[in-house]
C-alpha cells in the first residue's frame, strides 16, 4: 500500500483530488455509489494505521451535570469539577444543560437530511469559500491535508456577519439558527464556569467577547468500505476558544489521554464540550486543548456530528492577543507570546489540521536552554532575551526572567540582543524553536 503523500510511479494523487472535488459527490456519494475500495488518496499512513488499531482503553470523558448550575452551593462544585476536566482532560459532555431532547434530535435529523439529498442538490452550495458565508464540501483541509478523510461538512460562519439567511440550506435553515442560538447559550454558561474556574469573574469570558464568534459545522461520516485504512477525521486540536458537539449514536469520535485514545461514547442528551488552543494560551497553559480523532464509520448507518466553533473574536483594539495579564504572576510567567489575528489564520491555513502547531510556535523557553553557554548566567540571559525577542509583549518576559528592572527595553537594545541570540544559535548550530520576531 502506498503511504499517505508518496510519490507513486504513475499515479498523479492531486488529480484524482481534484477529479474527486469536481464531483461535488462527497463521501457520501462516494458510499452511496456503492464501492468497495476506496480511493488511493484517502489511504493514511502505516504509522496512523497501526495506531488506529490500538485498543481503546475503558475509562470515559468526565460527565458534567449543570442542572442546579445557579444554586451558589451547586455552583461551587461545579466550577470544581469543570475546572479538573478543562486541566485535565481538556474534554468533558454536559448533562441537564437546559436544551430540550427535541432540539437536539431535531438538529440532528436537519444535518442528516441535507447530506442525505441527491448529489445534484447538494451541488449547488459546493463552495472552497473558508471563513465567511455557507460552504458545503468534503474535507475542509483537501488540498492542504496529506491524507483525505472519509466525512463531508456544511459549514456556516454564524458569527460576526452571519450569511443572509436565505443562504442556508433549506433543508435545515430554520434547526442551524435554532442551533447557533441554544449552543451559545450553553456555552456562555460554560464560559462563566471556565471563568470562574481560573479565578476570574464569571462574566470575564463574556467581557472579551469569547463567544462572538462562531461557526457551525454540520459533518457526516457515512459507511466506509474499507474503515480500517483511513481515517473519519485525522488527529488535531481545535483552534478556538471552546468546541460544542453534539453527536448521534454513533460512535466514532476519540480523545488522547495520556498515552492512551478513549472513546467518546454517546451520552443521550449530552453536549460534548472541548478547550481549544487558544484557551490554552489565554489561561496561560492551565486548561488544556487536547489531541482527538474521529474513526472511519464502519456502521451502514451514517455518523452524524454538529459542532459550534467559537473562536478568536475581536478583543483588544491592538489586535494581539495572548495569555491574561491576570494570570500572570512572577512565579507564572507568560508561557506563550503574544500574537496577531494574522498570524494565527496563517498558520492555520497553511496546512492541514494538526495538533497544536500554532502553540508551538508561540511557546515561550521557561528555563535556560541548555548547552548554550558554558557560563550559566550568560545561559540564562541569553534564553531570556531569546524570549524578549519572541515576545511581542516583551516587557512581561523579560521582567520576570529577572533580566531587567528597566521599563521597555530600547529597539537598539533588542537589536543588540538579537544579534547576541543570532550568533549564540549559530555558534552552536542550535535550531531556533521559532522564528525570532521583535516590536
Ligand atoms: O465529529 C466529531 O465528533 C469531531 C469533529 C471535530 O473534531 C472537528 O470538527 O473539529
Ligand atoms: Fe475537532
Amino acid at each position: 500500500m502506498a503511504a499517505a503523500g508518496a510519490s507513486v510511479v504513475g499515479y498523479d494523487r492531486m488529480k484524482e483530488v481534484k477529479e474527486f472535488d469536481d464531483s461535488k459527490m462527497g463521501v457520501k456519494g462516494l458510499s452511496d455509489s456503492g464501492i468497495t475500495t476506496i480511493p488511493r488518496f484517502f489511504l493514511h499512513s502505516p504509522e496512523t494505521l497501526s495506531e488506529i488499531k490500538s485498543s481503546p482503553s475503558q475509562i470515559e470523558i468526565p460527565v458534567i451535570d449543570l442542572a442546579n448550575v445557579g444554586s451558589n452551593s451547586h455552583r461551587f462544585k461545579i466550577v470544581e469539577q469543570i475546572r479538573e476536566a478543562a486541566k485535565t482532560w481538556g474534554f468533558f459532555q454536559v448533562i441537564n444543560h437546559g436544551v430540550q431532547v427535541s432540539v437536539l434530535d431535531d438538529t440532528i435529523s436537519a444535518i442528516k437530511a441535507f447530506h442525505e439529498q441527491p448529489i445534484e442538490v447538494k451541488a449547488k452550495h459546493y463552495v472552497r469559500e473558508e471563513g465567511r458565508g455557507v460552504m458545503y464540501a468534503s474535507n475542509n483541509d483537501l488540498f492542504r491535508a496529506e491524507a483525505a478523510c472519509w466525512h463531508d461538512s456544511l459549514q456556516v460562519w454564524m458569527s460576526p456577519g452571519p450569511p443572509e439567511v436565505e443562504e442556508i440550506p433549506k433543508i435545515c435553515r430554520k434547526e442551524v439558527v435554532e442551533w447557533d442560538k441554544q449552543s451559545k447559550k450553553v456555552a456562555d454558561t460554560v464560559m462563566e464556569l471556565l471563568s470562574l474556574g481560573l479565578g476570574l469573574e464569571a462574566g470575564k469570558f463574556r467581557d472579551l467577547t469569547f463567544s462572538d464568534s462562531r461557526a457551525f459545522v454540520g459533518h457526516i461520516y457515512p459507511y466506509c468500505p474499507q474503515a480500517d485504512l483511513t481515517m473519519g477525521i485525522t488527529s488535531h486540536t481545535d483552534p478556538g476558544i471552546i468546541t460544542v458537539l453534539l453527536q448521534n449514536q454513533i460512535q466514532g469520535l476519540q480523545v488522547k489521554h495520556g498515552n492512551h485514545w478513549v472513546d467518546v461514547k454517546p451520552v443521550p442528551g449530552g453536549l460534548i464540550i472541548n478547550v481549544g488552543d487558544f484557551l490554552e494560551i489565554v489561561s496561560n497553559g492551565k486548561y488544556k486543548s487536547v489531541q482527538h480523532r474521529v474513526l472511519a464509520n464502519a456502521s451502514m448507518e451514517s455518523r452524524i456530528s454538529i459542532v459550534v466553533f467559537f473562536n478568536l473574536a475581536k478583543w483588544r483594539e491592538s489586535g494581539k492577543y495572548g495569555p491574561l495579564p491576570e494570570l500572570l504572576t512572577q512565579e507564572k510567567p507568560a508561557l506563550y507570546r503574544d500574537f496577531t489575528v494574522e498570524e494565527f489564520h496563517q498558520n492555520f491555513y497553511s496546512k492541514g489540521l494538526d495538533s497544536k502547531s500554532f502553540i508551538e510556535k508561540i511557546k515561550l523557553l521557561t528555563r535556560p536552554v541548555a548547552g548554550i553557554s558554558s557560563n550559566p548566567s550568560h545561559e540564562k540571559t541569553v534564553t531570556a532575551k531569546f524570549n524578549c525577542l519572541r515576545s511581542t509583549s516583551s516587557l512581561r518576559t523579560f521582567s520576570s526572567a529577572n533580566e531587567t528592572s528597566s521599563p521597555k527595553p530600547s529597539k537598539e537594545s533588542l537589536e543588540l540582543a538579537y544579534a547576541e541570540v543570532e550568533s549564540v544559535f549559530e555558534e552552536h548550530s542550535l535550531e531556533q524553536p521559532c522564528e525570532l520576531s521583535y516590536p
